[in-house]
């Protein structure tokens, strides 16, 4: 998958707006997810992993929140043969349109649905995988309940569930310093500091991460009889939750 440069906040800008998956960030989006996601290919890999164990013949997965389709790509290359349906839904039709190219670009026999819409109104039946990666993160606080309750109903028992999330922590002491880790992981990666400034403004009202205590409470009381962190690097984390 190849993808420009992200150089969206490189200049000082008077009135900094809300995050949005419009067409400018879709057309660098590659490049800004792993320049800013400490462990992101890592996460895709094993996403494809996952899938090879869990993933039952003639059963869904879900990959929603899609973007560019990595995920999904992932997932694909190990599901070959099972004829399995992968569901890929985004909300940007940006998005959505540049998966489309990126999904054309490799044979294969397994069929992806690519739906254009609101992962909240999306029915979720007969799944042996669902993924949100990184995509919980940007709803509302008060419906992430409901779209995780939508998904335990609609896995097979056995599913799993991946969770990737920022995550935030009650300890200050900890959560300045793993923030402090990703801002020079970011700067390692080349985003100046009027760069990581900026986003971080237009990410404020858009993105509210929730702790990983509070991830594992709600995943457990939604009925997931197995939960735990698989990765972790600074406040990035992935979990699994088996049904
Ligand atoms: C990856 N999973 O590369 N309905 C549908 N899509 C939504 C909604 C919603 N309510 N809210 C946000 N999105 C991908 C990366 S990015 C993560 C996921 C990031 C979509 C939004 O349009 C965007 O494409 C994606 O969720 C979040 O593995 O940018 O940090």
């Amino acid at each position: 998958m190849t993808s420009s440069q992200d150089t969206i906040y490189a200049l000082p800008s008077e009135q900094i707006s809300d995050f949005q998956f419009d067409n400018r960030v879709a057309g660098v989006f590659g490049d800004m997810i792993r320049r800013s996601v400490p462990g992101y290919a890592q996460i895709i890999n094993t996403l494809g992993d996952f899938a090879h164990r869990f993933v039952k013949p003639q059963t869904k997965v879900y990959d929603l929140g899609c973007s560019l389709g990595a995920a999904t790509l992932s997932v694909r290359r190990q599901i070959e043969g099972r004829a399995c349906h992968i569901v890929a839904v985004d909300n940007s039709e940006s998005m959505i349109g540049r998966c489309r190219e990126n999904l054309a670009a490799y044979v294969s026999d397994t069929q992806v649905d690519l739906i254009l819409g609101d992962i909240r109104n999306i029915d979720i039946n007969n799944a042996s995988m669902v993924i949100l990666n990184f995509t919980l993160q940007f709803l509302p606080p008060a419906d992430r309940q409901a779209l995780l309750q939508q998904i335990y109903d609609g896995l097979n028992p056995g599913g799993i569930l991946v969770l990737s999330e920022k995550v935030r922590f009650e300890d200050n002491t900890i959560q300045d310093l793993l923030d402090a880790q990703h801002l020079d992981f970011k700067r390692a990666n080349g985003y100046s500091e009027l760069e990581i400034s900026q986003k971080r403004s237009a990410l404020e009202n858009v993105m509210k991460p929730d702790t990983l205590p509070v991830h594992e409470a709600r995943l457990r009381n939604i009925g997931f009889s197995h939960f735990s962190p698989w990765f972790q690097c600074f406040n990035f984390t992935s979990m699994v939750a088996i049904k």
